[in-house]
């Protein structure tokens, strides 16, 4: 990215942050008055969800431009335009907020935080005006324990706990690793369960109850697996969510593979402060730190403990990964690190190469 290009986006993010209570209620006003007698219905309550909602735009909008990566932006307007389908609004209604999310902008911010923003709007008014795209299932078909995983989830849906878990063991006295239950079983079928959600068809009770299944059995399988781990490499591993993250499952699955591999793990999960990160990847001397952010709007967070980590340890290496940073390629290098891979297998490739 361009030195200027990087200031300007990161003083448009700023502002765009400053004004997002106001920019929100005044798209909402607009919305309202565009597309009267849909939203009324919803009464106070619904106006205040339509506020929210409306942060919600400009938080991700604001992300994409301080990065210079309207893909970030893209991708949430996918995934909302998903979620209000499955909640039943008008069609057109994302795209509706969106113009009057970028009207509020045009009156409301500075000619040059607009100038930096208004490209990314109006990539995501093309996008919307391109119509929808389905959500496949995450459990695909090239993927070996498809059937399986689908098996898996299914159970656990059904609130058959033991049953699922009784399917992890058989799959694993027939010889699967702690790897492909991670990352063909579990780590499809918990995005899966993510799709359910955003499509309404399953309530945050089902998903917390699935999920909070799955960290039971990871803790009980590498429990069980770590009696088969290979000597020791000599290198350790810090593992933490940047602050604010509370999605933690895919560093667990990191930490435990790095430690079937050999390697001595600090696992710290979720929403970490910045220096306290830093200061124990210092403290113990760690080869690798591993920083995972999964929401667009913990981006901030990730600079500031890539940065805080650089200072405290120069010589430490610093990956960075999940689902923010899968979206766009070359986002690692611009929050400073030394790289980032799509899973765990391959964060294990990158970590082992990064540490010599
Ligand atoms: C479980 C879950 C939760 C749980 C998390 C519980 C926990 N203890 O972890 C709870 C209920 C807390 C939660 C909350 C929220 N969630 Co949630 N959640 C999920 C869900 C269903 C599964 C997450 C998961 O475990 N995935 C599986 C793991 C294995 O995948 P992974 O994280 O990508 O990790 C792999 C790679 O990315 C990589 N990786 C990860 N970290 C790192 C680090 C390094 C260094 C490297 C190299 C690689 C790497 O390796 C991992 C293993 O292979 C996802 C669906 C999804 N698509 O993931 C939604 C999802 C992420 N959540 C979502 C949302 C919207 C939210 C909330 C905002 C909901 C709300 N309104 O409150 C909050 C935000 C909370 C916060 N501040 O963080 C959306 C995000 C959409 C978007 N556009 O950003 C998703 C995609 C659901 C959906 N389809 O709508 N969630």
């Amino acid at each position: 990215m361009r030195e200027a290009g990087a200031a300007d986006g990161r003083a448009a993010r700023a502002e765009i942050l400053g004004l997002k209570g106001t920019l929100a209620a005044s798209a909402v006003e607009r919305q309202y008055a565009r597309q009267p007698g849909v939203w009324e219905r919803y009464g106070e309550a619904g106006r205040r969800k339509a506020v929210a909602d409306g942060e919600y735009h400009v938080a991700f909008l604001a992300e994409a431009v301080s990065a210079d990566a309207p893909v970030l932006f893209l991708d949430y307007v996918r995934w909302a335009r998903q979620l209000f389908e499955g909640l039943g609004f008008p069609a057109d209604a994302l795209q509706v907020a969106i113009q009057c999310t970028m009207d509020a902008l045009a009156d409301l911010a500075t000619p040059a935080a607009f100038a930096v923003a208004r490209p990314v709007l109006e990539q995501a008014l093309a996008q919307l005006a391109a119509g929808g795209d389905d959500l496949p299932s995450f459990i695909m078909e090239g993927n070996p324990l498809a059937s399986e995983a689908r098996a898996w989830l299914d159970r656990l849906l059904e609130g058959r706990r033991t049953d699922a878990e009784g399917l992890i063991s058989a799959l694993v006295e027939r010889g699967a690793s702690l790897s492909d239950v991670y990352l063909k079983v579990f780590q499809p079928g918990l995005r899966d369960l993510g799709r359910l959600w955003q499509l309404s068809r399953i309530t945050v009770a089902q998903e917390h109850y699935c999920t909070a299944a799955t960290q039971l059995m990871m803790a009980r399988l590498s429990g069980r697996l770590f009696g088969t781990r290979a000597g020791s490499s000599g290198k350790r591993l810090v593992a933490a969510c940047v602050q604010g993250e509370l999605h933690e499952v895919g560093i667990r699955m990191i930490a435990d593979l790095f430690e079937m591999q050999g390697w001595d793990t600090d696992y710290v999960g979720a929403s970490t402060p910045p220096a306290s990160a830093a200061r124990m990847a210092a403290d113990r001397r760690a080869d690798v730190l591993a920083v995972s952010a999964t929401m667009t709007y913990h981006l901030e967070e990730l600079r500031s403990v890539v940065a805080a980590a650089r200072q405290a340890s120069p010589r430490l290496k610093i990956i960075v990964g999940g689902r923010l940073v899968n979206l766009a390629p070359d986002l690692w290098r611009s929050v400073g690190a030394d790289g980032s891979a799509m899973d765990a297998e391959g964060a294990l490739d990158l970590a082992t190469r990064l540490a010599g």
